[in-house]
């Protein structure tokens, strides 16, 4: 085998090859700075979709359209200073001890610019961080490794909410309206941020931290949390999907429903029974029943140790799950949802797997059931996830994540029947 050293020295050393390496650099950096303009990009900062991003973009434009003009004329003196002083061998030029009006001028002309951007910059942190005309207030909690959002009952955005709702990875919001988080994590940090509504907010365990959303037109707006937060950061995202305020209300409607428990003798029955035994003592479905009659609470405190796992009363009124890193619904019609007009969306998005289904008919069209069936398979190999129980000796026996339960294919058949009735 060669050894790689005497390898890279006799290619480097070809003068052919010294003078590849500067164009190569310059294709791979302009690769690289034009593959962060890809149109339309969700999560695009530059596409501002609310009253606080558009503030953002607002003062950030003119200060990067500055800073631009100004590392431009450094670059090019700097680029100008090496060609023509390069070291030729020329004697050395004759040494002067400063230039008091250059210097002056230098000091002077930078702290006009700083100036003139610190009086946007203060109004506009200023006018972020007001909340006294907040229409509603939602708390949003970061664990390893998805986001969970508890509606307080009360009013939001002029629809009643009647009792608290709680769910996992999507928040819905009405559009048009001034809407409150209320930020903290169970576990690590994280941080909250839907780049076309708002700034970054970290989540910190302990601490409350508040941030303003709005959003202007019905749609769906993407995120991930941003800051590292251990083995599955990468796979813990979200989104916020606003809605009209009659979609909203409906929405709202929808999520408070009483439980409705499957049809004696169905498969989606025996599929209730499988989840009271391998998955309630972690999930939380409103309202089931345990076969004595009383309700079915959940303790994730005792297996989590963020000492929470996601609700599931509603799972089906989601797009994606798992830290909304998995589509619930097919990728046609993800792309449909997506590429839906404002006014259109929210009777879409109502529909979630039924979308495009005939009436009458009793499989949904865009259930991904691929998805969840693999998820209910191994959740750990589609998320790493802290669930090996070998490891568990210094979370107290605790997991972070969702285990292998080691169902079987007949059991993963009763719980998909069962979780299909969860809409
Ligand atoms: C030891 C606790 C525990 C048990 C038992 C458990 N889960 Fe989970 N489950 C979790 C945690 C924690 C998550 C969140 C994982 C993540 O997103 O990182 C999760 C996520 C999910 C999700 C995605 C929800 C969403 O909206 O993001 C579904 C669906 C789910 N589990 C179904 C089940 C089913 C069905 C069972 C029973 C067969 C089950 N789980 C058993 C802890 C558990
Ligand atoms: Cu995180």
């Amino acid at each position: 085998m060669h050894r790689s050293g005497d390898n890279v020295s006799s290619l480097s050393a070809t003068p052919q090859n010294r003078r590849r390496w500067p164009i190569a650099a310059l294709v791979v950096g302009v690769g690289v700075v034009l593959g962060g303009c890809a149109k339309n990009a969700p999560q695009d900062t530059f596409r501002p979709a609310g009253s606080n991003s558009q503030r953002i973009d607002n003062l950030a434009r003119p200060v990067f359209y500055i800073a631009g003009i100004v590392g431009v004329i450094v670059l090019s003196v700097i680029t100008y200073c090496v060609i023509k002083f390069k070291d030729r061998g020329q004697d050395i030029p004759e040494q002067t001890h400063g230039n008091p009006k250059l210097e002056i001028a230098l000091t002077i002309l930078p702290a006009i610019i700083l100036a003139a951007i610190a009086v946007p910059t203060v109004v506009t942190v200023f006018a972020l961080d007001k909340k006294s005309d907040s229409q509603c207030v939602i708390n949003v909690t970061g664990q390893q490794w998805w986001w969970e959002y508890d509606y307080t009952a009360g009013n939001c955005g002029g629809v009643e909410i009647t009792a608290p709702i709680v769910t996992a990875g999507e928040l819905v919001i009405p559009a048009h309206t001034n809407v409150l988080l209320r930020i903290t994590s169970r576990d690590v940090i994280h941080s909250f941020w839907i780049p076309r509504l708002n700034g970054k907010r970290d989540a910190v365990p302990g601490r409350l931290s508040t941030l303003r959303m709005e959003a202007s037109q019905p749609g769906i707006y993407t995120g991930q949390c941003t800051e590292f937060c251990g083995l599955s950061h990468a796979r813990m995202r979200q989104a916020a999907v606003a809605l009209d305020t009659n979609d909203f209300k409906t929405w709202v409607d929808n999520q408070l429903q009483a439980y409705k428990a499957p049809d004696p003798g169905s498969l989606a029955a025996t599929g209730e029974a499988t989840f009271l035994a391998q998955c309630s003592k972690c999930h939380q479905i409103n309202g089931i029943l345990k076969p004595d009659g009383t309700p079915s609470l959940a303790e994730p405190d005792l297996y989590e140790v963020s000492g929470a796992a996601p609700n599931l009363t509603n799972l089906m009124t989601r797009t994606a799950f798992a830290g909304w890193t998995f589509d619930l619904i097919s990728d046609k019609c993800r792309n449909e949802l997506w590429n839906a007009k404002p006014a259109d969306f929210g009777a879409l998005y109502l529909q979630g797997v039924w979308m495009d289904t005939p009436a009458g008919a009793t499989t949904p069209v865009c259930f991904n059931e691929a998805n969840l069936r693999s998820w209910l398979r191994n959740a750990p190999a589609m998320k790493p996830m802290f669930s090996d129980p070998t490891q568990l000796a210094s979370t107290g026996g605790r997991y972070r994540g969702m285990p292998n339960l080691n169902l079987s294919e007949a059991q993963i058949d009763q719980l998909v029947a069962f979780l299909l009735e969860r809409k």
